[in-house]
C-alpha cells in the first residue's frame, strides 16, 4: 500500500515561479506486510526420526526421535513503513531521493537451544521481534552537459541501518535474555557490591552483533609501570599476580607474575582483580553506514567511469593476527607485526611480548577461549575497525568513430580497459576490511580470508 503526491503536476505549482527551479517534488508514504519462510527446514513442523547405527540395537536396526515437533510454527511477518521524498532541481539535473524506513519482523524463525537433559539440542521456534530502521539517500547530479565537449555525471548513495531486539519469548530472565555476559558497570551498589549488567547475547532492547572483549589499556613498559598500575593486582583469567603480592604467590603452582611486556587490562570496577566482570562491548560486526558514489566523465568519444563504495562502523576480530602473534599451536607462520611486539629494547608498543602458546601462559591475547577461534573474550587489541573506501571499478572507454566502423559493417564498436577492486583505503590490517559475514567460525571473525581479487581487463566490444 503506498501513496505519493506529484506536487509538480498541480495547477498551483505549475503557475508559480518556483516550478522553474524545483522540477520534481514528490512526497511518498508506504506500508506493507511480507511473509517469509526462509530458514525453515522441510520437517521442522513434523519432527524427525533417525536411524541408530546399523543393527546395533540387539542385532536389529532401531530408530529414535531426533527432531522435535513444533506444530505451532508460523511464517515470519515483516511490517515495513517507509516515508520518502523525491526532489529535483533545474530540469532534474540535480535530484535527491530521501527515505526513512522502519521494518519490524515478528515471529522470527529461530532455532532455540535446549538443555541437554531434554535429549534434543534445539527446536525451531517463532522466536521474537526484531526492528531494522534507518535512512537512505541518493543524489544524482549532471554537472556538465556539453554534447560537443565535456560531460560529467555524479551519483552518490548512503544508507544507515540500525537494529533493535523488540521482543523475545518469556523465559524468566530480565528482558528475556538469551546468552550474553554479566559484567560490572563500574558503579557500586549501596551494600558495596558491584552493580552489573548483561551485554551481547540477545535481550529485549539490545542489538544484534555486539562484540565483547577485555580492554587492553596499554602494554606494561617496565617494572615501574607494572608497579604503578598492577602492584596488588590478581588476574583470575590467567592466574597472574602483581609484584606487591609476590610474597604470597611466588612459586605457587599455576601462578605467574605480571611482568613488563604483559597487557595492562582495564579494571572496570577498580577492585584490583581482573575477571569476567571486566569485559565490555568493543564493537559491532554490522556496519552503521554503507554507500557508494560514482562519476562518469566524458569528452567526445572518450569516457572515464569510476565507482567507489564504502562501509563505516563495523568491527572485525582479526583472529589471524591474534593466532599468529599468540602462537596458539607453535606451528603457525609469524606475521611481520611480530617485530613490533614488546621487548626490552621496544617498550613503546601496543603488542604484548611474543610468547609461545599464549593460551597456556599469560593470556595476553586469547583471554577465555584457550586458543579457540571464538568471537568474544579476547584482547580488545585485535578487534579492528573495518571502515573502508574501495575503488570498485575504473573504466576508460573509447567509442570508435562511426565513420570508421560503418565501412566494415559495424554499428557500434568500442575499446576499453577496466580495473576492478583496485584499492581500499582502510586502517584494517588484514587482507580485506569488508564485514566478515560468512566464515567457518561465524560472523565477524577474520580467520584468514581470501582477498577480493584485483582484476584488470582490456576489451573490445563490437555490435554488427
Ligand atoms: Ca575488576
Amino acid at each position: 500500500m503506498s501513496v505519493g503526491w506529484n506536487i509538480m503536476e498541480e495547477r498551483f505549482w505549475k503557475d508559480s515561479k518556483i516550478s522553474g527551479v524545483i522540477s520534481n517534488l514528490k512526497p511518498r508514504l508506504s506500508y506493507g506486510v511480507n511473509g517469509n519462510v526462509n530458514g525453515i527446514g522441510n520437517f521442522d513442523v513434523y519432527g524427525a526420526y533417525s536411524q541408530v547405527g546399523a543393527k546395533t540395537y540387539g542385532g536389529s536396526t532401531a530408530f529414535y526421535n531426533s527432531g522435535l515437533v513444533n506444530t505451532g510454527l508460523r511464517w515470519e511477518q515483516s511490517q515495513s513503513f517507509e516515508a520518502g521524498l523525491d526532489i529535483g532541481f533545474l530540469n532534474n539535473r540535480l535530484s535527491f531521493i530521501f527515505d526513512y524506513y522502519n521494518r519490524t519482523t515478528k515471529d522470527l524463525l529461530t532455532k532455540q537451544a535446549l538443555p541437554g537433559y531434554t535429549g534434543f539440542t534445539e527446536i525451531m521456534t517463532n522466536m521474537g521481534t526484531l526492528r531494522n530502521y534507518g535512512f537512505e539517500m541518493e543524489v544524482r547530479a549532471n554537472i556538465l552537459n556539453n554534447p560537443k565537449g565535456l560531460t560529467w555525471d555524479v551519483t552518490a548513495n548512503l544508507s544507515s541501518v540500525a537494529n533493535k531486539i523488540v521482543k523475545l519469548p518469556y523465559n524468566g530472565n530480565p528482558n528475556n535474555r538469551v546468552g550474553g555476559y554479566e559484567v560490572a558497570t563500574g558503579r557500586k551498589k549501596a551494600d558495596g557490591t558491584d552493580e552489573t549488567k548483561w551485554i551481547a547475547g540477545r535481550q529485549e532492547g539490545g542489538k544484534l552483533g555486539e562484540l565483547v572483549a577485555y580492554k587492553q589499556n596499554h602494554i606494561f613498559k617496565d617494572w615501574d609501570d607494572v608497579k604503578k598500575y598492577a602492584n596488588n593486582r590478581i588476574d583470575e583469567v590467567a592466574n597472574l599476580y602483581g609484584p606487591g603480592l609476590a610474597a604470597q604467590y611466588a612459586g605457587k603452582e599455576g601462578w605467574q607474575p605480571i611482568e613488563p611486556g604483559d597487557v595492562c587490562w582495564e579494571d572496570i570496577n577498580g577492585d584490583g582483580v581482573i575477571n569476567g566482570y571486566d569485559r565490555q562491548v568493543v564493537g559491532n560486526i554490522f556496519p552503521k553506514v554503507t554507500g557508494g558514489f560514482s562519476t562518469t566523465l566524458g569528452y567526445k568519444n572518450l569516457s572515464l567511469y569510476a565507482r567507489f563504495d564504502y562501509a563505516l562502523g563495523h568491527t572485525i576480530y582479526n583472529d589471524l593476527a591474534a593466532r599468529s602473534l599468540g602462537q596458539y599451536q607453535g606451528s603457525f607462520n609469524i606475521i611481520k607485526e611480530v617485530k613490533k611486539t614488546w621487548s626490552e629494547t621496544n617498550t613503546d608498543t601496543d603488542l604484548p611480548a611474543f610468547y609461545y602458546a599464549d593460551q597456556l601462559s599469560k593470556k595476553n591475547i586469547t583471554r577465555s577461549n584457550n586458543g579457540l577461534t571464538a568471537i568474544d573474550n579476547n584482547s580488545s587489541r585485535f578487534y579492528e575497525k573495518g571502515d573502508y573506501l574501495a575503488l570498485r571499478e575504473l573504466t576508460l572507454n573509447y567509442n570508435l568513430p562511426k565513420t570508421w566502423i560503418s565501412k566494415v559493417g559495424m554499428t557500434d564498436a568500442s575499446v576499453y580497459v577496466t580495473g576492478q577492486n583496485l584499492f581500499y583505503i582502510t586502517g584494517y590490517t588484514g587482507v580485506s576490511p569488508e564485514p566478515a559475514v560468512d566464515t567457518t567460525y561465524g560472523r565477524g571473525i577474520d580467520n584468514g580470508r581470501y582477498p577480493t581479487p584485483r582484476t584488470v581487463l582490456f576489451g573490445l566490444s563490437v555490435t554488427f
